[in-house]
């Protein structure tokens, strides 16, 4: 069914919430979306009758959460369409994730003298980790140049793939731009020499359907609160030939199978990448996510996010020295821009002081803000519950803007 909005926001009681007097409009939904009432009684139920710790007791409390929580792994592997249960790890979220295969693929495969190619258009978090790995093992970080309108170089990046590269780390839809990037295809010209890729999925799975085992991909992350979840939940995927290949990020409970002092033995897949007690209300919360997602429909949630971006941006043409930062043939959700003559954060300021809450800054992004020699966007980030009245008011409260600034 096509999305309707009045019932859809019926679910988010805090949309109601009045920010200096006027109705919250809530437009920064690439950093955190709201969450549905179904995600919080999920939380609620399993505290108030749920709670236990999992895979240790021979209880009754402790084996119902495991096989919840097992039960939600389940549920993971179906919406990203994995072949199998253990190729899902919970993690904290995306950084978690990235950071997860970063440490442990490098220390296994990476040595001095090979490459990591990661992109120009990506969040610092699928950056700042392979810097880190890159510079432990004296291995070069190569990145693939993007365009003014915010695509990437697809011709630089068969260039750049070559004997010595080991990994190719990219964003699937850029945070700060909106890209929706041809990972499939990237996929492709990868494997064609052996290379394997990690898509950071944080800001697609919210929007599109993916599927893993189409895209062919090795390894793909998520996070549970950009997707209408809770905070500090996440997905790594991996394929089980990777996983089992790589040793341990963290360590302790739960990863092992024996120990004793002079030797450990490690636990197998999935938890031997899920160290000490894990995060089982998050976890089923992040389910309930999933389950309002499938209820709604990707294809309606993006013929709706669609029809809102593409409207956004009719609008918002009309102001003045308007500037769009990222103006991709293929995009998403998000609609990144400022005024010429006025710095985003002072714009923000006064969207705020009207109700309307956006984003402004390097969003996680700096090295896009020094590709276009800005100091920041205003991003404009869209989820299933925004309407088109309240890109209406944006754009009248920008005016309004416009008219403060002369
Ligand atoms: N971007 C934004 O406002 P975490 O924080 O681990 O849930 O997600 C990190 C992350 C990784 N990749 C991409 C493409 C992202 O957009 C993010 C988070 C937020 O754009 C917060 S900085």
């Amino acid at each position: 069914m096509p999305i309707h909005t009045d019932t859809v926001r019926k679910k988010f009681p805090i949309l109601e919430t009045e920010v200096n007097g006027h109705p919250l409009i809530y437009f920064d939904n690439a950093a955190t979306t709201q969450k549905p009432d179904m995600v919080m009684d999920r939380l609620r139920t399993y505290y108030e009758r749920e709670n236990s710790n999992i895979h240790r007791g021979a209880h009754f409390l402790s084996q119902q959460a495991t096989e919840a929580y097992e039960a939600a792994r389940g549920t993971m592997q179906s919406f990203i369409n994995a072949k199998y249960p253990y190729e899902i790890i919970f993690t904290r979220g995306a950084t978690e994730s990235i950071n997860l295969v970063a440490h442990s693929f490098c220390n296994k495969f990476v040595k001095a003298g090979d490459e990591v190619l990661i992109s120009a258009m990506e969040h610092h978090s699928n950056i700042v980790p392979w810097q880190i790995a890159c510079k432990e093992k004296q291995a070069d970080l190569k990145v693939i140049p993007m365009n003014e309108k915010g695509e990437l170089r697809m011709s630089a990046f068969r260039d750049l793939l070559g004997a010595k590269t080991r990994l190719v780390a990219v964003t699937h839809v850029s945070n700060a731009l909106g890209t929706i990037n041809p990972v499939k295809e990237m996929i492709e010209l990868a494997h064609e020499k052996n290379i394997p890729v990690l898509i950071d999925g944080a800001q697609a799975t919210p929007h599109m359907t993916v599927d893993v085992q189409a895209l062919d991909c090795d390894f793909y992350c998520f996070s549970g609160h950009k997707m209408y979840g809770p905070m500090g939940v996440g997905v790594l995927y991996g394929k089980e030939v990777w996983l089992n290949q790589m040793p341990p990020y963290q360590s302790g409970g739960e990863m092992i199978k024996e120990v004793s002092f002079k030797k450990t033995t490690y636990n197998e897949l999935p938890f031997k990448f899920e160290a000490g007690t894990p995060n089982v209300a998050d976890v089923l919360g992040m389910e309930a996510a999933i389950k309002f997602i499938l209820e709604l429909g990707h294809t309606h949630i993006a013929a709706h996010e669609n029809d809102l971006l593409a409207y956004a941006i009719e609008k918002l043409k009309q102001l003045d020295n308007i500037r769009f930062i990222g103006t991709a043939g293929k995009r998403t959700s998000v609609v990144s821009f400022l005024f010429e003559d006025i710095h985003p954060y002072d714009t923000g300021i006064i969207l705020d002081k009207l109700g309307i809450a956006v984003r402004t800054g390097h969003h996680c992004a700096q090295p896009i803000m020094d590709f276009y020699r800005i100091p920041g966007t205003i991003r404009v980030s869209l989820a299933v519950y925004n309407t088109r009245r309240e890109i209406d008011l944006l754009v009248d409260a920008l005016a309004r803007v416009r008219e403060m600034f002369g």
